[in-house]
């Protein structure tokens, strides 16, 4: 049992006072999984759930960081204070995502009312949703009215951090081709708006028309019928900008008209997040207790040698666990 310690309760009234230096503080304790961090989030959690969080996800190249530039700057424009998160799992440095991110962002890293931070995946246990997860929470209590989280639309832990967004927007490009078709597995069912960027290249209207017969094939529990917007990101002013704001906007007041929506959806945000603590929490026990120190390399040969087997080795790995809790 850790006890909250005076410096995580000074770092906790700093978030809460908008600091940003403090804000980076904080997403880096979740990030490297610090002792503080749990501390530090029991003590942010009655202050969040303000944000509105807007997912942005689509495969690389697709024009999502300039997207997050361009639409930041319509929420700053509006006055508001708008943080980005970006996730590069292909990116084990998080200082080239970082610098990558700041080119295509240059003018807002440095303006006061945003926040940028990259995030980066490490280590064994993953936990990329979780820290990417946590840091919307930071930026939440530090008052940021609009959280823009960019993800690269592969895998399932890009897919479980787009989940927690309140709206997502799924970016595509022309002359795509098959890969409208490959796209629909994972992320048809997650875009609440489309997007379909580099709008100035040829093949716009074969990609409009592929999405739309996809939209009409998935209909959607909530009844929502998502729109889809052209944009140009590099143009000077940017095409399409303001359509996807308003489109997000639609969505979001969509959902608060029905209420039973919103409720749902919310809840279902709340358990996968607890279900991902606990699996996380026990597969760090497991970690500590069964695994480190090259115990799982040695476990894995053993199945790869046919000595055992994956069942076998899990079971007995629970059972140690539950007969004797440390
Ligand atoms: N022609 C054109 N190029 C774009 C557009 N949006 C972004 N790009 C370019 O596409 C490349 C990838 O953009 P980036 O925002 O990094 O994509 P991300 O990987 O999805 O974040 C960059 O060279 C951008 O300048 C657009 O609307 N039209
Ligand atoms: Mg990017």
């Amino acid at each position: 049992m850790s006890s909250t310690t005076p410096s995580t309760v000074a770092l906790a009234e700093a978030i809460l006072a908008r600091s940003p230096r403090a804000v980076a503080r904080g997403i880096s304790l979740v990030e490297n999984d610090a002792p503080e961090a749990t501390d530090l989030l029991k003590l942010i959690f009655p202050h969040t759930g303000h944000s509105r969080v807007i997912g942005l996800t689509g495969a690389p190249g697709a024009g999502k960081s300039s997207l997050t530039d361009k639409l930041a700057q319509v929420y700053v424009d509006r006055g508001q204070r708008v943080g980005i998160v970006a996730v590069d799992p292909s990116s084990p440095f998080s200082g080239g995502a970082i610098l990558g991110d700041r080119i295509r962002m240059p003018k807002l890293a440095t303006h006061p009312q945003v926040f940028i931070r990259s995030m980066a995946t490490r280590g064994n246990l993953g936990g990329l949703a979780r820290a990417t997860t946590e840091a919307v929470l930071l930026l939440d209590a530090a008052g940021y009215e609009v959280i823009i989280v960019e993800t690269v639309g592969v895998g399932q832990d890009e897919v479980d951090i787009v989940k927690t967004a309140d709206v997502t927007a799924v970016v595509v490009v022309p002359g795509m081709g098959d890969d409208v078709q490959s796209i629909k597995a994972g992320i048809m069912e997650i875009g609440d708006v489309f997007v379909i960027n580099k709008a100035d290249r040829e093949g716009v209207e074969r990609t409009q028309m592929e999405l739309e017969a996809l939209l009409e094939l998935a209909a959607r529990p909530d009844g929502w019928q998502p729109p889809i917007v052209r944009t140009i990101a590099t143009a000077t002013p940017p095409v399409g900008l303001d359509a996807l704001a308003t489109a997000l906007d639609s969505y979001l007041t969509f959902v608060a008209e029905h209420p039973e929506v919103r409720a749902e959806r919310r809840r279902r945000i709340l358990e996968r997040r607890l279900l991902e603590l606990i699996r996380d929490r026990l597969l760090r026990h497991v970690w500590q207790r069964e695994l480190h120190d090259g115990k799982l390399e040695a476990a894995v040969q053993r199945i790869v040698n046919r000595e055992t087997d994956p069942y076998t080795l899990a079971d007995d790995i629970v059972r140690r666990l539950t007969a004797s809790p440390a």
